[in-house]
């Protein structure tokens, strides 16, 4: 479908209004931004891309490849399966790259902080102490930042590991899943290992077995969601706090007028939270005061957005999609950008106006930017110089434009560890509640909205699925823009039970929660495979993840990430539903990912194209899954007494009550 910017004057296919309201802005309509290009380039997504048949691996081709006719296989007689496999499995390794390279700074990060250097401390010493149990750390008797030394050298050492055992990680997962992989023989050996090994056999003339190729692709998209990704959110959260819930408010009109703007793009915590910290150093106010501005105004675009909303409630200005519409507000000091989901037209768009794009990554330089290296063994000397950047440009400020109504709340913090509190109470922690729930019918089942925004499709699209989970009593699990777009429509706070079904709104309303849960950034997507394994350890919902009426979906993906996290869903045992993959023009292979998996991994790819489709099939699979463990006629049976409310009615949030916000 076609997405014009020409809806923001009359065609309705941008729904969101907050963008609706500065494209016809005066400073909006000095910008061009991707909906213009998409216009321009009448949206033609390359054929033979989209369905995966054009293989450029080598310097016979690029070849374009037609399943079925026989003198349109590869120079090197490559198939449409064997390229269309390659491809795919390349995504996957892409995917697993970026979030490894993210994790790897993370860890290295980390290991600075228990070594005694930098501004951060070792928050959360009891999730150290059992990550440590997990990479068979003593910690008896020994301090804190001991521990959290040998934590950090050992998960260093996960990135570069070749033989012996497999990643530490897997094994919190539950036996069966383990005993899936050992047999198949897809049990990450080391983190940077798998995906080098992935691009060898998608080489020339190496791997031409889809099967085989996929194999591997599980193997390397595990290393990401149990290795790389997990490391990440775990000592993340160790080093900066495991979040809590807490209200906060996202959308464009989260920018101030009378404030320095400063948007945190990009993907690594490290920056942000230094930023967040110098934010509010005097000294850095003093200065924003002299150019005469209020306060210094932090707000996050794309995940780093997530993980500050997470650990600080600082507000999330914008998504992917809106990281343009942002900008053509002319109300940002400074859009500070580290990795990862940063569109070069950012550069672009801040040439009308006083912002500045300013990068800090030696990774990930733009022409049109500012760059200004974020020294991680000085993170907070960085985070000043870069925000006194900022601060400069205050004065040259010209017209600008923020919505006035876009502020949304959300509640925040959903991380594992505050699941379990949150349902089963605090001296009780424990996922039963939430398995019982589940098996007697009041919620149906579990699925996870997650990955990127994308111009291709609608922009409610998450929103329209998110909608009839909720409605059908499917808790519904969020992370990443995926997240913020269902904040920006109001899903994301406990006042949104009211479209929830009567068993789903039950539960939630005991709890004080909402029936759409945001559990962070897009590494955060761990913390689901973990939440996912509780429920099995927890028991009554089979003995693997495949069992549990759960399942996950990246309807707008952009991303290669997306796919890597899908793939390791799949791997996990989860099924997931995408609105379309890059294979349909190779019809085995496609079957194989659509069907032939779920021999293997118990779990399966699916496709459907229109969002409610995809809400569709998504319930139909979680009935599929109640079926198969005989409690699918319990949710006929619920009733809603007053002894089930008493039950449920002492949920920690309630008596605990969320934090304010503590926006910059
Ligand atoms: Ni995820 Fe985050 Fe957003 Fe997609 Fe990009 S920011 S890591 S990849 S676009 S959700
Ligand atoms: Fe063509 Fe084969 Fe070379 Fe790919 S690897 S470009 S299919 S010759």
């Amino acid at each position: 479908m076609a997405i014009s910017r020409s809806g923001c004057e009359g065609c309705t296919s941008i729904t969101c209004t907050s963008t609706l309201e500065v494209l016809s802005s005066e400073t909006g309509k000095q910008v061009k931004t991707a909906y213009d290009r998409i216009e321009s380039r009448g949206m033609s997504a390359c054929l033979f891309g989209s369905t995966g048949t054009c293989c450029r691996n080598c310097n016979m081709g690029p070849c374009q490849i037609i399943d079925g006719v026989e003198e349109m296989v590869g120079i090197c007689g490559a198939t449409a399966d064997t390229v269309a496999a390659r491809n795919f499995a390349r995504i996957v390794a892409a995917g697993s790259a970026s979030h490894t390279d993210h994790a790897r700074e993370m860890v290295r990060g980390f290991l600075e902080t228990a070594k005694g250097h930098g501004p951060h401390q070792i928050k959360d010493v009891e999730k150290l102490k059992s990550l440590a149990q997990v990479f068979g750390i003593e910690t008896e008797g020994r301090e804190v930042n001991e521990i959290a030394v040998e934590l950090g050298e050992k998960a260093l050492a996960e990135f570069g590991k070749q033989d012996g055992a497999p990643l530490s990680m897997l094994k919190r997962a539950p036996a069966k899943r383990q005993a899936v992989w050992e047999r198949l023989g897809i049990a990450p050996r080391g983190i940077d290992r798998e995906i080098v090994e992935m691009m060898h056999r998608t080489h020339m003339g190496v791997d031409q077995d889809y099967e085989n190729l996929m194999l591997q692709a599980s193997r390397c998209a595990l290393s990401d969601g149990w290795g790389a990704s997990m490391l990440s959110t775990e000592l993340t959260d160790i080093m900066f706090g495991t979040p809590v819930p807490r209200r906060a408010i996202v959308d464009l009109g989260v920018l101030k007028p009378d404030h320095v703007n400063v948007t945190v793009h990009g993907h690594e915590p490290l920056l942000a939270e230094a930023l967040c910290i110098a934010a509010q150093d005097p000294e850095m106010i003093e200065l924003a005061k002299k150019q005469g501005a209020k306060g210094i105004n932090l707000a996050g675009v794309c995940c780093t957005g997530n993980e500050i909303l997470m650990r600080r409630g600082i507000p999330v200005a914008a998504g992917f999609v809106q990281q343009e519409i942002a900008l053509a507000t002319g109300a940002v000091e400074a859009m500070v950008v580290d990795v990862q989901c940063i569109m070069q037209s950012v550069a672009e768009v801040a040439k009308s106006f006083h912002t500045d794009i300013i990068t800090t990554n030696y990774r990930a330089k733009m022409p049109g930017g500012v760059h200004i290296q974020f020294d991680e063994e000085a993170p907070l000397e960085s985070a000043k110089a870069i925000l006194t950047h900022a601060i400069k440009n205050f004065k040259k400020r010209g017209k600008f434009h923020i919505p006035q109504d876009t502020k949304l709340d959300v509640v925040v913090g959903f991380s594992h560890e505050t699941i379990n509190y949150m349902l089963g109470g605090r001296f009780r922690a424990s996922y039963r509640p939430l398995n019982d729930n589940i098996i007697n019918g009041r919620i149906r089942g579990v699925a996870a909205i997650v990955g990127c925004d994308n111009y291709k499709l609608l922009d409610n699209s998450h929103e329209v699925i998110a909608r009839e989970l909720i409605k059908n009593d499917v808790l519904v699990l969020a992370t990443g823009c995926a997240a913020t777009s269902l904040g920006r429509v109001g899903l994301v706070t406990p006042e949104a039970v009211r479209f929830a079904g009567p068993g789903l709104a039950e539960v939630c309303e005991a709890v004080g929660m909402p029936p759409v849960l945001h559990m962070g950034s897009c590494v955060d997507n761990s913390r689901i495979l973990i939440a996912a394994t509780a429920m099995v350890k927890e028991g009554g919902l089979g003995d693997d993840i495949s069992d549990l009426p759960a399942i996950g979906t990246a309807p707008l993906w952009m991303s290669e990430k997306a796919v890597a996290i899908g793939q390791y869903f799949v791997a996990s045992g989860a099924q997931v539903v995408f609105q379309s993959l890059p294979t349909s023009g190779a019809k085995k292979f496609h079957d194989y990912l659509l069907n032939g998996l779920m021999d293997q991994l118990g779990a399966k790819w699916n496709v459907a194209e229109d969002p409610m489709d995809i809400a569709k099939l998504m319930i139909k699979r979680i009935d599929q899954k109640r079926e198969a463990l005989g409690i699918n006629k319990q949710r006929e049976r619920v009733l809603f007494d007053m002894a089930m409310r008493r039950e449920l009615g002492s949920g920690p949030l309630k008596d605990a009550g969320c934090h304010g916000p503590a926006g910059g």
